[in-house]
């Protein structure tokens, strides 16, 4: 047999300890890389945040929400107490000059906001009040206001929404949508655009008088034009405006998360100032429901422009289930009308909106507009 003799077990164990102690080195080097790694990310995730802490002094950060997103509250949380820990730990008295550092420009806000979450769970059968959804968003000011605190937003963005009759719905709009909007990161105004009466309902005219009426207000530069039953399923879907018309509705459970056809334009839409502009704004004429979302998309293609969407995965929408409104019944005279938007776009839009104004009433949560836009024009008479 083989004899292992004592040289060569010393060498065996040397070489066995070399061993060791270069895994044990390697270790200590992944940790260490690791380790910086990991620093260099917690510094640029949270930079925004310690500029804000050093800009704003005695501010602590009260960006909480109580909304969809588990994680997105936690990360609020230990940011809000770190700096609140922060400033008790640090009471040191500065000179009066260095306590009131020069305001240093915020910067823009980020292409994709790192609080974002993806996917959202959506459903409407819990009880929804507007107490719960106030106290839910406490950061958002009088009439449906939010800046972001900590960065500038590339838009000035004016939500649009027309409505009727439809307290219940803007409620679950609304417990939904402030925290999205939050963590897009959008500087915007929310205005729910009231038909009074009972005359048939006149969505695109509406719209128009939500444009007309939140440039009293601030000077928005991007519109986005949301029915109230309409919930994004993803929060990458971005609520600012783009290079070209957005449409955002592009995936709706009701439609079998698909665009119903290529030139869809209902739903949830956005478009500049600019671009709106260039359109002469929506048609005053579509009265009743359909037909007025593919003129829109008439005078958007009429102009030379193309509609923008998002990636089928992300453009996701639930939609409150619901009874037929009453007074919006089919519009009859619809088929015709889209088939003229390129006679009719440059007299009948913004430029020939009329309508009285009746209150502008300013709550937590948005503002109410609302407003008596008319009745259709009786039919022509066929004998
Ligand atoms: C279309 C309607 C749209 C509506 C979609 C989805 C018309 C015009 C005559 C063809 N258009 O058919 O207004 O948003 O369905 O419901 O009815």
């Amino acid at each position: 047999m083989h004899q292992v003799g004592p040289g060569r077990q010393a060498m065996t164990r040397l070489m066995l300890g070399r061993t060791l102690e270069r895994i044990c080195k390697a270790v200590l080097l992944l940790c260490l890389i690791h380790f910086l790694i990991m620093m260099i990310l917690y510094f640029d995730v949270y930079s925004q945040r310690f500029d804000l802490f050093r800009r704003n002094g005695s501010r602590t950060n009260t960006n909480v929400s109580a909304g969809t997103a588990h994680h997105y509250f936690l990360y609020n949380v230990t940011r809000a107490n770190a700096t609140a820990a922060c400033l008790t730990t640090s009471p040191s008295p500065q000179p009066e000059d260095q306590q009131t550092p020069s305001p240093k420009p915020l910067p823009p806000c980020p292409e994709s906001p790192p609080g974002l979450v993806g996917r959202l769970l959506i459903e409407f059968s819990s009880l929804m009040t507007m107490e719960r959804v106030q106290k839910e968003n406490p950061n958002v000011t009088n009439g449906g206001r939010y800046t972001p605190p900590d960065c500038r937003a590339r838009w000035k963005v004016a939500i649009i929404i027309p409505f009727r009759h439809r307290e219940n719905h803007l409620k679950y709009w609304l417990h939904y949508l402030h925290p999205i909007l939050r963590r897009q990161k959008i500087d915007y105004g929310l205005y729910i655009i009231n038909q009074l009466g009972e005359e048939t309902f006149n969505r695109a005219k509406l719209l128009n008088v939500g444009y007309s009426e939140a440039l009293k207000d601030s000077e928005y530069d991007c519109f986005i034009f949301s029915d109230v039953d309409l919930i994004p399923m993803d929060d990458r879907n971005i609520y600012h405006c783009y290079d070209q018309p957005r449409h955002f509705a592009i995936a709706m459970d009701k439609f079998g998360f698909r665009l119903p056809y290529a030139g869809y334009f209902g739903g949830v839409s956005g478009l500049s100032k600019k671009q709106f502009l260039k359109i002469n704004g929506f048609p005053n004429e579509y009265w009743g429901w359909g037909g007025e979302d593919d003129d829109i998309y008439n005078r958007i293609t009429l102009n030379g422009m193309k509609v923008s969407r998002p990636d089928v995965r992300i453009g996701r929408y639930r939609m409150i289930k619901h009874e037929r409104d009453k007074h919006n019944e089919p519009n009859p005279q619809r088929f015709n009308k889209i088939q003229n938007t390129k006679n009719t776009m440059r007299k009948d839009g913004i430029s020939s909106l009329s309508y009285r104004l009746v209150h502008v009433r300013r709550f937590p949560l948005y503002t109410n507009i609302s407003v008596e836009i008319g009745k259709p024009p009786p039919r022509p008479f066929k004998g």
